[in-house]
């Protein structure tokens, strides 16, 4: 009985998820929904937006150090993003679960990365890593930020890019 009580001792939390530019653009915003949804937890906020060059700085900011750093703001940038907040119980490190390892070739099959993606810097999704992240990241990409102006997706212009 002891898992039972630790689960229901664990606590209702958001988690902010984030389909990166790459998964936009591949279309694979509605199947990383689909596993959220799936799982069985709660939307409680959705937007796409373009991620201004400070915010990326800020939202990557323990990262600065790291010599990826440059060309991870330049594709966290590239194009939109979908921003979403998805709420239950331990859904913080659940949701890291369902995401996978960071590298997608080490990530377990089943998971987003581990299905969906090859490289690291090409994978596809994030998310939070603790309560108070998903907070901040929530806040500050989501529910602080005014403009909800729709930003046109680059799949439509994929098609001429080639
Ligand atoms: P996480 O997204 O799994 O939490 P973090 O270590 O927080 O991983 O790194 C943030 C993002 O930076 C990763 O998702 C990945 O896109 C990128 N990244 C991390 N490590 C590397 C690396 O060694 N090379 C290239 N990109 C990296
Ligand atoms: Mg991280």
């Amino acid at each position: 009985f002891l898992p039972h009580l630790i689960a229901s001792m664990e606590q209702v939390e958001e988690t902010y998820v984030m389909v990166k530019p790459d998964g936009v653009q591949r279309g694979l915003v509605g199947e990383v929904i689909s596993r959220f949804e799936k799982k069985g937890f709660k939307l409680t906020a959705l937007k796409l937006f373009q991620c201004p060059k400070e915010l990326a700085e800020e939202h990557y900011k323990d990262l600065k150090s790291k010599s990826f750093f440059p060309k991870l703001i330049n594709y966290i940038t590239s194009g939109p993003v979908v921003c979403m907040a998805w709420e239950g119980v331990g859904a913080v490190a659940s949701a890291r679960k369902l995401i996978g390892a960071t590298n997608p070739l080490q990530a377990e099959p089943g998971t987003i990365r581990g299905d969906l993606a090859v490289q690291m810097g090409r994978n596809v999704v994030h998310g939070s890593d603790s309560p108070e992240n998903g907070k901040r990241e929530i806040g500050w990409t989501y529910k602080m930020t005014q403009d909800t102006s729709i930003v046109e997706v680059p799949c439509r212009l994929r098609t001429q890019r080639h």
